[in-house]
């Protein structure tokens, strides 16, 4: 019988999975082992990276090599992997919380090093394992566990902080764009130095059903219709876009990454040794 495309990295018989019915994260995973399939991956050289949470759940479904690490560090022992044996491909899952809140500091510095890893990065907008708390990606107004009347507070937009911390790659993604999703995966996979994917994700069981999409296909609904193309996004007024969000590649560039600015510094000091 012919294997499905991904599945070989795949656990046998971890299905079905724990996650809600309606939820992204199983979803993004799909994508992320199809790509690796496309790209050749072996289990052996792959490292997948997981926080805590429902997205940090991820790693107990896979053959790859897999490290489950703590709340907002998985950037950090990432790195320590990346740094240690730069042939292996490390791809980091993290959850809004685990990156941009308790781990923000963690991730603005993995991207103004530009460091080689890929970070997947499931934002929810909102801690989906401990009960639907509000998160550094709660939008302002968002009703959660912990901002009942409405989140005070703004949301922070990942895309837009991996950008200016220096990331070389930065593309949105949603599940309701899902082959858009698998592109975009795969070219954070191929890019040398800090590769970014943020994935808007259906959370229904809190997100949605705290703030009027009860039912899954209401969250998808709202992917499509708010989420643009990045070209078309970019040709509305300033005063426009609040409503809509940008899909796609938004960022792609070449700027050296860690490992070799770190080797072309240690020839030249070298040299200057004679
Ligand atoms: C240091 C630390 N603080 C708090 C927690 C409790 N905790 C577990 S999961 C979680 C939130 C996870 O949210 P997110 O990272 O957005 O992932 P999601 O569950 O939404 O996928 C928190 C606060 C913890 N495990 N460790
Ligand atoms: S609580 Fe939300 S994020 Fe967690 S598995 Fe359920 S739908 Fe997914």
């Amino acid at each position: 019988m012919v294997q499905a495309q991904g599945m070989k990295f795949l656990k046998e018989g971890v299905l079905p999975h724990m996650w809600c019915p309606g939820c992204g994260i199983g979803v993004v995973l799909g994508a992320l082992l199809r790509s690796f399939e496309e790209l050749g991956y072996e289990r052996k050289n792959t490292v997948v990276v997981t926080g805590i949470g429902c997205t940090g759940k991820a790693d107990d479904y896979l053959t790859t090599n897999a490290l489950h690490t703590t709340h907002g560090r998985a950037l950090a022992f990432a790195t320590g992997i990346k740094a240690f044996n730069p042939k292996l491909n490390v791809v980091v899952l993290m959850g809004d919380g685990d990156s941009v809140t308790i781990g923000g500091n963690h991730f603005i510095h993995a991207a103004r090093r530009n460091i080689d890893l890929t970070a997947i990065i499931i934002n929810n907008f909102n801690y989906g394992m401990t009960g639907g708390q509000v998160s550094g990606t709660t939008p302002c107004g968002a009703v959660t566990q912990t901002s009942v009347y409405g989140n005070p507070e703004r949301g922070f937009d990942i895309c837009a902080l991996a950008e200016v911390s220096g990331a070389n790659y930065v593309a949105r993604a949603t599940p309701y764009h899902v082959w858009d999703l698998k592109r975009n995966v795969k070219e954070a996979l191929m890019k040398k130095g800090f590769s970014v994917v943020e994935v808007y994700s259906p959370c229904p069981t809190h997100f949605g059903k705290n703030n009027d999409m009860k039912e899954t296909r209401d969250m998808l609904r709202w992917l499509k219709e708010k989420g643009l193309p990045v070209e078309e996004y970019r040709r509305l007024r300033p005063s426009e876009r609040q409503d809509f969000f940008a899909v796609g590649k938004l960022v792609d560039r070449d700027e050296p990454d860690f490992n070799t600015r770190y080797e072309k510094n240690r020839e030249i000091a070298m040299a200057r040794k004679g």
